[in-house]
């Protein structure tokens, strides 16, 4: 069928975004975190509709960052540090379990942030891979390594039979739309370290407050 055309854009612009979120003191912008998302999202969507309920949860949560930021106490949610201090002062997170707080913006953000390793291991596949590595393989094992620790069974088994639709190597790199196989290879090692970082600083940030396993 035909698809209104897209605007043309490249997988490195949306890596680069996660450049712009982080501060000159090391903390992370939220409203640019979220730019990063939307646009993982978008690329997400080019690969087809099979990835449809995954870039849904995506979707859903960068809008509950969103109407946060948007909120009466938006100011309060302009860095991850800022928001992480605000909901824990003012009681705004459940700890235990779901309750008063369900779409609290820790615990959202927590699910962003697993799935940015997620990414992380999945890229970094990606760029040490060579022409008969299969994306389905590298992208099952980067989520068995990381968010599938926290998905419930039926979660995996969609997740995973949604890998298979992935297209192949060479095809994966033409939709990010970079170049050649030697320009995916060394973009990826350019932007690679600013998710890591990005990735390190929230892992810190969580770990210190004992939000790693929010419900
Ligand atoms: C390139 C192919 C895309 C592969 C994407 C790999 C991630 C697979 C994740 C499958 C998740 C399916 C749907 C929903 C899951 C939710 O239950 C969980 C937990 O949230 P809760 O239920 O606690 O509110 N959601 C998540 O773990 C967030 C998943 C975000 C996925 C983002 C994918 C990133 C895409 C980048 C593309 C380059």
């Amino acid at each position: 069928a035909d698809s209104v055309p897209e605007e043309k854009f490249s997988l490195k612009e949306v890596l680069i975004t996660f450049q712009s979120c982080l501060t000159d003191n090391q903390e992370i912008l939220t409203d640019s975190y979220v730019n990063g998302w939307r646009g993982l999202v978008r690329f997400m969507n080019s690969l087809g509709s099979i990835f449809s309920f995954i870039s849904k949860d995506a979707v859903n949560k960068i809008q509950i960052m969103v109407t946060h930021r948007n909120g009466e106490n938006g100011d309060k949610y302009e860095t991850l540090q800022s928001m992480v201090k605000y909901e824990l002062d003012n009681n705004l997170v459940d700890l235990q379990r779901r309750a008063e707080h369900p779409e609290s913006g820790c615990r959202t953000l927590l699910r962003l942030h697993r799935a940015l390793r997620w990414l992380e291991l999945f890229l970094e596949k990606l760029r040490t891979s060579t022409e008969g590595s299969k994306t389905s393989v590298m992208c099952t094992d980067a989520y068995n390594d990381s968010l599938a620790q926290h998905h419930a069974w039926i979660i995996r088994k969609a997740a995973t039979m949604a890998f298979c639709a992935l297209p192949g190597r060479a095809a994966f790199f033409h939709t990010m739309n970079v170049g050649s196989t030697e320009q995916v290879v060394a973009m990826l090692g350019e932007a690679m370290p600013f998710i890591s970082k990005v990735y390190e600083i929230t892992e810190e940030l969580y770990k210190q407050h004992n939000l790693l396993e929010l419900p």
